[in-house]
C-alpha cells in the first residue's frame, strides 16, 4: 500500500478508535455482533484504502451466516403485516435514481415492485426514447439529427415542493457523467426539460427549493441547486490541464419552471450532496475534498473537511447588483463564493462549516431545525443548526464551527441520514454495513456534555455496505416515520447469482416502533442510488392525454395522408385498434421520412407500437398522445410495420406496408 494511504489510514483509526467508541455508546445490546464489530474495525484500514472493502464484504458472510438468512434475529422480521396482496395497491411511491443507467424509476413501497421505468438520459427502445423527434428534441441533437448524449448517470431524485412538502408537480434528477439536469413531470411521468450546465463536472448533488410559490419578502420563484464534485480548469478549454491550483467548482442555480441556468457561485474544494432549509434561505453541500487534492491521499489529507451554507438571497443581490462574472462562453452570471473573498459573516455569501473528514452526505431534518452531514471517514455525524447558520452570517456567532450542535459517534463509514419526523435520525453505515437509529436531542446533550445522554438507540444489519437510506415521506415535514429504505452497495449471497454483475439490492425496514424491523428486501438493477418515498394520495397521474397538448397531432381520421415536398415526405397517420391509418405508405429510396402518428384511442392503457422490419424504428403512442420519427428511407424492399405493443384480439393483424422503391 502507498505510505501516504497508510498515513491517510492512520489518521482515520485516531479518530474511529473502537475502545472509545465501545466505551461512549457503552450500550452493548445495540452494538450488535461483537466478533463482527472488531473485525470490521480491523479492517476498517485495508476497506477504506480501497480494494479492501470487497475483502471486509466477503468475510463478513461468515461471521454474519445467522442474519443473513432472514435478517437480524435480535429485531425479527414484520413482513407479513406489509404485504401487498393480489389486487391491493402500494400505500406509497418511491422514486429512485439508477446510476449509470441513466433513468429513473418507481417501485411501489412497501411491495418493492417496480412500477415503472422512465427513461432519461439513456435511450429506450420500449417507449421510443432517444427514437421519436419529441424525445429527441428534449435531450438534444447535434447537427445530423443525431442525439448528442445517449449516456447518463442518475444519482439524486427529488420532488418540487409546496411549503415544505411534496405538490406532484415534477421531479428532478442529475447526470453526474454529462453534467446536465432533467425534470420529470409527475403527471405523465414523462421527462419533459433537460438542461446541460456550463463549466461544471460531475455535477451530483441536487436539491429544489422547498417553498412555493413566491415568498414576496425574499423575491420568491422555485430553484433547484446543483453541487459540482469535480473542479476543472475554467473554462475549460485547453488551458491549464496540468495546473489544478487554477482548477475550481462552480454551485449552480436553474429556474424550475423556465429550466434555464439562473447562476453560479466560484467555491473552494467541491460539492457533494444538496440540502435546502425549509424557510427557503439556505442551500446546504458537503464536500470532501476542501484540500483540493487531484489524487485519493491529498483528498484524505485533512482532519476536516466542510458542510458550505449558501446564502440565497445576498448571492442573489449581488448577482442583481452587478458583483459577477462570466466562465469562457457561458452567460451564466457567477459571483465569487470563495473563501478569502467571504471573510466577513455580514456580507459573506457562502459560510464554511468544518466537518470530519471526506463527510458524504447532508439531511435536514423535517422540522427544518437541523442539517446532518456524515464523516464517512469519522465514525461521527455532525449535526448543525439552521438557526446559528442564520446567526453566522448576522454575525451574531464567532466561529463557523460553533454552528455544530452535536457529533455524536454512531459507527462505521456513515454516509447518508433518513428522519421519522420524530427527532429520530437513521444513518446508513456503508462499513458496518448497518443501519443506526439515534435521537438528535440526546446527541445535543451528550455535545453539551450530559454524560448519561446516550443518542444511539438501536443498529440493524443490512445487506450490504448500504449507501443511502431515506424515509417515508421524511424529507418533508409530513416525514411519518413509517418506512426507512437502505439502498445497499452490494448484495453478493441475498438473491440467486446471474453472473459476475450481482443484482443489487433494496431492503425495507418498518421504523414505526422503537426496534427497527426488516420487511424484505427487494432487487435494483445497478446501480440504484437515492430516492424519495412519497404517499401514494399526494401523487396525481393522467392516464388518458389529452389530444390538444400534442401540437403536432392527427386529429380526424380524415387527415390521414402522405406529403410530399422534394425528397422530403410527411405522413400523417392515426392508429385505433386494431387499425393503422393507412394500408401502406410508399416513397423512393432516398427520401427523407416524418411519420407522425396520433393514437385515436381513449381506454386507458391501450397502447399502440410502431415498428418498421429492418428499419430500427420502434416507439409506442398511449391513449391520444402523438409522436412523430424521421428517417431515411435507404434501403428499397417491401417492410411491414407493425404494432408492437399488445393492444387488441387483432393485435398481430395491426400491421401495414412500408414500400420503398429503388
Ligand atoms: Cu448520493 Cu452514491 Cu451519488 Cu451517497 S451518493 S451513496
Ligand atoms: Cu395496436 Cu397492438
Ligand atoms: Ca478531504
Amino acid at each position: 500500500m502507498p505510505q501516504a494511504l497508510l498515513d491517510a489510514s492512520a489518521i482515520y483509526i485516531e479518530e474511529g478508535n473502537m475502545s472509545d467508541y465501545d466505551n461512549e455508546t457503552n450500550n452493548k445490546e445495540v452494538l450488535g455482533n461483537e466478533s463482527r464489530r472488531k473485525f470490521m474495525g480491523t479492517t476498517a484500514v485495508a476497506t477504506l484504502a480501497g480494494a479492501g472493502m470487497v475483502m471486509g464484504l466477503a468475510s463478513c458472510k461468515k461471521d454474519d451466516q445467522t442474519t443473513t438468512a432472514s435478517g437480524d434475529s435480535s429485531h425479527g422480521t414484520s413482513a407479513g403485516e406489509h404485504e401487498v396482496p393480489p389486487g391491493k395497491l402500494d400505500s406509497y411511491y418511491s422514486f429512485s435514481s439508477a446510476g449509470h443507467n441513466g433513468e429513473v424509476r418507481i417501485y411501489g413501497i412497501p411491495s418493492g415492485r417496480v412500477l415503472k421505468r422512465i427513461p432519461v438520459f439513456n435511450m429506450d427502445c420500449m417507449v421510443g426514447w432517444g427514437i421519436t423527434n419529441e424525445s429527441k428534441a428534449i435531450l438534444g441533437t447535434n447537427a445530423d439529427g443525431s442525439v448528442k448524449y445517449t449516456t447518463g448517470d442518475t444519482h439524486h431524485v427529488h420532488g418540487s415542493y409546496t411549503d415544505g412538502t411534496y405538490n406532484s408537480k415534477y421531479l428532478w434528477t442529475n447526470d453526474k457523467l454529462n453534467n446536465r439536469i432533467a425534470r420529470i413531470r409527475m403527471d405523465r411521468m414523462e421527462c419533459d426539460a433537460i438542461t446541460e450546465l456550463p463549466n461544471v463536472q460531475g455535477f451530483h448533488g441536487i436539491f429544489p427549493d422547498k417553498r412555493d410559490p413566491v415568498d414576496a419578502s425574499i423575491n420568491y420563484t422555485t430553484r433547484v441547486f446543483c453541487g459540482s464534485e469535480f473542479a476543472s480548469p475554467q473554462p475549460n478549454d485547453g488551458r491549464d490541464t496540468s495546473d489544478p491550483t487554477k482548477w475550481y467548482s462552480l454551485f449552480t442555480c436553474v429556474d424550475a419552471e423556465s429550466m434555464q441556468v439562473r447562476w453560479q457561485v466560484r467555491i473552494n474544494g467541491n460539492c457533494d450532496l444538496v440540502a435546502t432549509s425549509y424557510d427557503g434561505k439556505l442551500a446546504a453541500t458537503n464536500q470532501y475534498n476542501t484540500e483540493n487534492g487531484a489524487v485519493l491521499a491529498d483528498m484524505m489529507s485533512a482532519e476536516r473537511d466542510a458542510c458550505v451554507f449558501f446564502n440565497i438571497e445576498r448571492i442573489e443581490a449581488a448577482i442583481t447588483a452587478g458583483k459577477s462574472f462570466t466562465v469562457g462562453d457561458s452567460k451564466v452570471p457567477v459571483v465569487d463564493g470563495t473563501i478569502d473573498s467571504n471573510k466577513d459573516p455580514k456580507t459573506a455569501l457562502v459560510c464554511y462549516v468544518p466537518v470530519p473528514k471526506n463527510p458524504h452526505g447532508v439531511n435536514i431534518s423535517p422540522d427544518g431545525k437541523y442539517f446532518v452531514s456524515s464523516g464517512k471517514l469519522s465514525p461521527t455525524a455532525t449535526v448543525i443548526a439552521t438557526e446559528l447558520v442564520h446567526k453566522w452570517f448576522a454575525g451574531e456567532v464567532k466561529a463557523e464551527r460553533d454552528t455544530v450542535v452535536a457529533e455524536p459517534e454512531i459507527g462505521l463509514g456513515p454516509l447518508h441520514t433518513g428522519f421519522d419526523g420524530k427527532g429520530n435520525a437513521f444513518t446508513t453505515l456503508f462499513l458496518d454495513s448497518q443501519i443506526v437509529k439515534w435521537n438528535v436531542d440526546a446527541a445535543i446533550a451528550q455535545f453539551k456534555g450530559d454524560k448519561t445522554a446516550k443518542p444511539v438507540l438501536d443498529r440493524i444489519d443490512v445487506h450490504y455496505q448500504p449507501g443511502h437510506g431515506y424515509t417515508s415521506m421524511g424529507e418533508t415535514k409530513e416525514a411519518d416515520g413509517k418506512f426507512f429504505n437502505s439502498g445497499n452497495k452490494f448484495s453478493k449471497d441475498r438473491f440467486l447469482p446471474v453472473g459476475p454483475l450481482h443484482v443489487e439490492t433494496e431492503q425495507l425496514i418498518d421504523i414505526s416502533g422503537d426496534k427497527m424491523r426488516l420487511i424484505h428486501d427487494h432487487t435494483a438493477y445497478p446501480e440504484p442510488h437515492d430516492a424519495i418515498i412519497v404517499r401514494a394520495d399526494v401523487v396525481k397521474t393522467r392516464q388518458v392525454s389529452d389530444m390538444n397538448d400534442f401540437p403536432n397531432a392527427v386529429k380526424t381520421f380524415e387527415e390521414n395522408r402522405i406529403e410530399r415536398k422534394g425528397n422530403k415526405v410527411m405522413v400523417y397517420m392515426t392508429s385505433q385498434a386494431p387499425n393503422f391509418g393507412l394500408p401502406e405508405i410508399k416513397v423512393r429510396r432516398g427520401d427523407e421520412l416524418t411519420i407522425t402518428l396520433t393514437n385515436h384511442d381513449k381506454v386507458e392503457d391501450l397502447t399502440h407500437g410502431f415498428g418498421i422490419e429492418n428499419y430500427d424504428v420502434n416507439f409506442i403512442v398511449n391513449p391520444q398522445e402523438t409522436h412523430s420519427v424521421t428517417f431515411k428511407a435507404d434501403k428499397a424492399g417491401m417492410f411491414w410495420i407493425y404494432c408492437t405493443h399488445f393492444c387488441h384480439a387483432l393485435h398481430l393483424e395491426m400491421r401495414m406496408r412500408f414500400i420503398v422503391e429503388a
